[in-house]
């Protein structure tokens, strides 16, 4: 029992490694931990929504039932103002900014950028989703509300980026800049438990994983990697494994762990590709360097974009470093 550590713990232990340290950044995690909890509890009650009520009515306390990504963006929100450590939120589920425009929030030094339910759509079919964040320092003035400039930084700015994997178990992985750290919830505790310390990717690995139905749309590059990877050439490995859940949070999970490589490439017709460069690459591409990988959108390291809007797309390749720089050949050979 006295070997348990748990992420409220470690959080406090290592508050020294955060810059500016002043237990703002602790209390702030404490926020985030807090609303995973809460959206856990929900995931796991997925499929009994149509048994006990179905979207679109009432609960007993007259609340309307919400849609998971919905509740899991309220929830998160909530949690992130309540404590006064963040003075606004962009999320992947709002158009718009969110201020808080409390004078608590006002004097909070963060902001917050999330994907509150990243792919929502395996809910149905009790897959594993995820909840993605992003945390910066802002650059506006303490005392005034926050503004767009706060959450257009790069991505290299960022103080502390994790996740939360709904899945077999629910984990919450982090960084603060100082390693990777993942914490496994238990469920009868109601505690996240440090069990994956230090977590780093193998420098080459034999998993990619790439929604291959998207192939004739792909760049020439991407299309002779993929090749690359199904040919038969058994003292380099290959062929390598094909693993795509359709969550990107279980996809990288899995990959961080094995070693692989995780690709969303620009299609003939998403030009930028799916995934959004604030609330799903940045915080992934600060995992991922943490751990010894990297992230590329395919010629340059994803964390130092300048993002000129909030849900601005961008082509994402990430994980093993010799995987990435694989395709990144690719695609200079084969433009
Ligand atoms: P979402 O934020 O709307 O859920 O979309 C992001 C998800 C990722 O989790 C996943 O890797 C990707 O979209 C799957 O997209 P596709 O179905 O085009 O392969
Ligand atoms: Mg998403």
């Amino acid at each position: 029992m006295s070997d348990i550590r748990t992420l409220g713990e470690f959080i406090v232990e290592n508050q020294h490694d955060f810059p500016h340290a002043s237990g703002e950044l602790s209390s702030l995690l404490g926020s985030i931990k807090l609303a995973a909890k809460i959206v856990n509890r929900e995931i796991n009650k997925a499929g009994l929504v149509d048994i006990i009520g179905d979207v679109g009515s009432e609960n007993v306390q007259g609340e309307a039932q919400k849609k998971l990504d919905v509740y899991a963006n309220e929830k998160f929100k909530a949690a992130l103002e309540a404590r006064g450590q963040v003075c606004g939120v962009a999320s992947e589920e709002e158009d718009e900014l969110v201020v808080f425009n409390k004078e608590l929030n006002r004097e909070a030094k963060y902001v917050v950028l999330m994907d509150p339910l990243d792919g929502s759509s395996n809910i149905d079919v009790n897959v594993s989703v995820g909840t993605i964040f992003s945390i910066y320092r802002r650059v506006t003035p303490v005392g005034g509300p926050a503004e767009i400039e706060d959450f257009l930084q790069p991505g290299d700015k960022q103080v502390a980026a994790g996740y939360i994997i709904y899945g077999s178990s629910t984990m919450l992985v982090y960084t603060t800049g100082n390693g990777v750290h993942g914490f496994t919830y238990d469920p009868s505790l109601g505690v996240f438990c440090l069990s994956h310390e230090n977590m780093t990717i193998p420098d080459d690995g034999q998993i990619y994983s790439i929604n291959e139905g998207n192939y004739f749309r792909f760049p020439q590059g991407v299309k002779k990697y993929i090749k690359f990877c199904q040919e038969n050439e058994p003292e380099d490995n290959r062929p390598y494994t094909s693993r795509y859940i359709g969550s990107l949070v279980a996809d990288f999970h899995r990959n961080l762990l094995k070693g692989g490589i995780y690709l969303y490439p620009s299609t003939a017709t998403h030009p930028n590709g799916k995934l959004r460069l604030l609330y799903e690459c940045n915080p992934m591409a600060f995992l991922i360097e943490q751990a010894g990988g990297i992230a590329s959108d395919g010629k340059n390291r994803i964390m130092e974009i300048k993002p000129t809007e909030l849900h601005q797309r961008v082509p994402f390749f990430v994980g093993s470093t010799k995987m990435v720089r694989k395709v990144e050949s690719f695609l200079e050979a084969f433009p």
